[in-house]
């Protein structure tokens, strides 16, 4: 982890510091659209040879599995109370996200609504990997069920016997996911995006993944397929604000539950200057070395680095330029700091929060903005898996209220025939 102190360095300097891993584009692009071309030719039998190359599975059998088809799986009673405990967390704060319909009456007798319907089919994309993560799946499909979405399908490698990861069978189970295809990579995401003969054609996906699901998903939602897509993703990233009040060996473990997701993850630490940098890294280094994921940490902490700020409002200014996927506010009044927070996927306030509460069960959505693309995008949530729709409705005096202004407007804009849809239910002609 690089050390550096913000006093001495300029904005541009700060910038190139913070540059995430770059991700060359341009190449996964070349890799991934044949992939994607032979998966829409060739559809089911293309997903299970490239699962075959890329898995080290033989399916031999169609890769969609129908979940009602599926026996429950067995889980210990642990197990089972941590993942419905999460469940009713994520689930309570996604219902909370329900908006009432609009109804406004712009002018009299002219009535304006909004309506929100779910996306019909939607495909949630569990990444395989290195790490099962049955929470993903959670965070993706209870929004979809809250929102009502009929066909939802996750897509995630077959274990290595051909199975389904228990965890995630229970998941989609409980919140009734349809379809789950044992696939992964880009072959998944055009499986999903295109239909094939056993996976239904989803209008969205959703879902991390690493840079070829990245890159599928980008090209499929600009191409024929017609799907779009939650965000674009890059690697994960936390950045950690730590006053004197911190104590270095949690900040340490939130540096680290961050770094030890990929190698190519990036985690940044801004230390006020009553924080104890000194002891923060010897905690980092201490705890790596005891990982059962150490080198992936350890390659996560060579693209990471720590910055002396010289205030919380400077640390501010830095993490809001940044816009971090998780910001942790390890500092004293953290809820009110959070207030002129412009820029991040999700904030954790205070001594008592890390970051694995949100990835796994506080309620709040683990799939967010990485990359820098918190400035501009939202992590996922409910309004995600609806379309809204508006409608309009005016009485006869509505129209007569209204209706000449719209037919100059038409006049001005030479539209003749938008001006007569006014004039001739009017009598103006
Ligand atoms: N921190 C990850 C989510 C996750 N963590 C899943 C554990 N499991 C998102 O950046
Ligand atoms: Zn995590």
């Amino acid at each position: 982890m690089q050390l550096a102190s913000a006093s001495s360095l300029s904005d541009n300097e700060l910038d190139t510091l913070l540059r995430r891993p770059r991700v060359d584009l341009p190449s996964i692009f070349n890799t991934v659209a044949p992939i994607v071309d032979a998966v829409r030719e060739r559809g089911d039998e293309a997903v299970n040879e490239f699962t075959a190359k890329f898995d080290n599975v033989e399916l031999g059998r169609a890769p969609v599995v129908l979940v009602d088809d599926l026996p429950d799986p067995q889980l210990d009673a642990t197990t089972k109370a941590a993942f419905d405990t999460a469940y009713d967390n994520i689930r309570k704060f996604h219902e909370a996200q329900i908006t009432a319909p609009l109804h406004v009456e712009t002018m009299p007798g002219v009535v304006c609504e909004r309506v929100n319907r779910p996306i019909d089919a939607v495909g949630l994309y569990v990444p395989g990997g290195t790490a099962i993560l049955p929470s993903t799946t959670l965070m993706l499909a209870v929004p979809g069920q809250v929102a009502g979405c009929k066909t939802m399908v996750v897509a995630t490698p077959p274990r290595s016997d051909g199975s389904v990861c228990p965890e995630v069978l229970y998941v989609c189970k409980k919140c009734g996911v349809t379809h789950i295809l044992q696939a992964g990579g880009a072959q998944a995401v055009a499986a999903m995006a295109h239909g094939t003969a056993t996976c239904p054609k989803v209008h969205k996906v959703f879902g991390p993944g690493n840079q070829f699901v990245t890159a599928a998903k980008m090209l499929l939602s600009n191409s024929e397929a017609m799907v779009s897509i939650d965000m674009p993703a890059g690697p994960s990233e936390v950045l950690v604000v730590a006053d004197g009040g911190a104590d270095p060996v949690h900040v340490a473990a939130d540096l680290l539950s961050q770094a030890e997701h990929g190698r190519d993850s990036q985690v940044v630490l801004l230390a006020t200057p009553d924080a104890d940098v000194d002891a923060i890294l010897k905690a980092v280094r201490e705890q790596c070395s005891t990982l059962p994921r150490q080198e992936v940490a350890e390659a996560a902490l060579g693209n990471s680095c720590a910055i002396k700020v010289d205030s919380l409002e400077e640390a501010i200014r830095i993490s809001n330029r940044y816009a971090p996927e998780h910001l942790i506010l390890n500092v004293a009044n953290a809820r009110e700091v959070a207030d002129v927070v412009t820029d991040a996927g999700s904030i954790f306030c205070g001594r008592w929060t890390p970051e694995s509460v949100g990835d796994y069960a506080s309620g709040t959505n683990h799939v967010l903005p990485t990359y820098g693309y918190a400035r501009m995008y939202s992590g996922v949530n409910l309004s995600a898996y609806n379309k809204s729709i508006t409608i309009q409705e005016l009485s006869e005096s509505g129209l007569k209220s209204l209706g000449p202004h719209v037919a100059h407007m038409a006049d001005l804009e030479g539209l003749e025939a938008h001006r007569r849809a006014v004039t001739l239910r009017l009598g103006m002609d």
